[in-house]
């Protein structure tokens, strides 16, 4: 098998894909971020101690492993360099390890206020974002219009697209009756840290291309989830990048004979933070024991999540878009106290008629009921438990049930925050 290996998010992120990265890395050579920017949040816990990386690559926490960020990327410098500042301050480094494409389109201050004032416009169709600046960077890119960081080596080049961004921006933030922002702060904001960055810069397209030719050891680290790509997500309730591991060619530069294995990483029940369709999700009780148990709140803007089960109609659409040849279960021991389990396994209309594909308008996800598959609850901590052998019959029950239905391996089972409740199958 190649030696090129995919972690995707196969819900609406926030599976899980942090820790696994950080487990697996111990065998890769490279880690690689190909889309998203700061929106993202992986929490690593290690030794008891919690890192959250919104932009840099998981496998950073290891000391002698390379990090990349591909031309996918969207950068907050201001953001990387507080993340390489509390790395450094824990006795990380991260000189000659991290190398950024200079392909990469820079979010500024205009893109943060647009975001957060457009998302406040919509009023109750907000799209819930991270108010980042993600959306509008994007934009800028595929309109051409984009600061991108080679652009920071020429002082012409680089007043020139800023001042057009700067014009552009500040017309649409009349517009939402916010404040301009000016384009000589910015420009002074931007010369505090173009050396800095442009010294992080490399050729990363060829350093991959290389790399796998030389049959390193590479680690695709996906960000977000499947079911929030901008082609095949829940439009327009998704993030502005393709989320799936289609993103990985466009974001890198790497060709699809390269990868040798994807890994879909799937939490044990479903989370949702910002709005948008979630066919299964929980109001009752259950859904505080998850909101609690499970910790989940967004690991960048601090919000509740949104909780509901397992919904196998979605992970299967996951399944096909990402081309997933194995999953991992994560978070399995947040279900440890509950009595009674769902799975989705089908979705019917009021009428009570069986969906048979899954709807491709907003208005098709307005009346799906969920059918599900009851199982009964194990009512035991399961978070020690280092062989699937030792799993209460129930649990066992669970996970065969869910990788028969899918007809897809289980390899991966995770039961617990830190590196060591990882349990690896078959
Ligand atoms: P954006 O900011 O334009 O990408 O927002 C668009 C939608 O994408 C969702 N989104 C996310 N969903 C889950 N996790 C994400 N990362 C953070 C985390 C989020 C947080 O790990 O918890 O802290 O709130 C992430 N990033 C973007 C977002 O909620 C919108 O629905
Ligand atoms: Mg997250």
């Amino acid at each position: 098998m190649k030696s090129q290996i995919v972690i995707v998010g196969t819900q609406w992120g926030d599976e899980g894909k942090g820790k696994i990265v950080d487990y697996l890395t111990q065998y890769a050579e490279i880690v690689v971020r190909y889309q998203g920017g700061n929106n993202a949040g992986h929490t690593i816990f290690l030794n008891n101690k919690k890192t959250v990386l919104h932009l840099i690559p998981s496998g950073i926490l290891y000391q002698n492993k390379i990090c990349v960020i591909g031309n996918g990327v969207v950068i907050s410098p201001i953001a990387l360099f507080q993340e390489i500042s509390h790395l450094e301050q824990s006795g990380l480094i991260v000189k000659n390890r991290l190398f950024i494409s200079k392909n990469c389109s820079l979010i500024l201050p205009y893109h943060i206020a647009i975001d957060i004032a457009r998302d406040k416009k919509r009023g109750s169709n907000a799209i819930g974002t991270t108010g980042k600046g993600i959306g509008p960077t994007y934009e800028d890119k595929v309109a051409r219009r984009s600061l991108r960081i080679s652009d920071l080596e020429d002082e012409h080049r680089l007043e020139m697209i800023l001042k057009d961004i700067s014009e552009y921006y500040n017309y649409q933030l009349t517009y939402f009756s916010e404040k301009s922002i000016s384009y000589e702060k910015v420009l002074k904001e931007i010369n505090t840290y173009k050396t800095k960055l442009l010294k992080l810069t490399k050729d990363v397209t060829l350093l991959l291309n290389q790399s796998i030719l030389l049959n390193k050891k590479i680690i695709f680290e996906g960000a977000q989830g499947s079911l929030l790509d901008i082609d095949h997500g829940m439009y327009p309730y998704v993030t502005s990048s393709n989320t799936t591991s289609s993103g990985i060619f466009s974001g890198t530069g790497i060709g699809p004979r390269n990868l040798g294995y994807v890994l879909g990483v799937c939490k044990a029940y479903a989370t949702r933070v910002g709005f948008g369709p979630f066919p299964t999700e929980l109001s009752e009780d259950i859904n505080d024991y998850l909101f609690y148990k499970g910790k989940e709140r967004g690991a960048t803007t601090g919000r509740r999540r949104r909780t509901g089960w397992l919904d196998l109609v979605l992970l299967k659409q996951s399944i096909s878009v990402n081309s997933i040849t194995g999953l991992c279960l994560t978070k399995l021991d947040v279900l440890d106290g509950l009595s009674e389990i769902k799975i989705c396994i089908g979705y019917k209309n009021q009428h009570e008629e069986i969906i048979a594909n899954i709807p491709y308008s907003m208005q098709g996800w307005e009346n799906i009921i969920p059918v599900y598959k009851v199982f009964n609850g194990w009512k035991k901590n399961t978070s020690g438990i280092r062989c699937f052998d030792n799993f209460p019959t129930e649990l066992k029950e669970y996970i065969n049930f869910i990788e028969t239905f899918l007809d897809i391996p289980i390899h991966i089972i995770s039961n617990g925050p830190d590196r060591n409740n990882t349990i690896m199958l078959k």
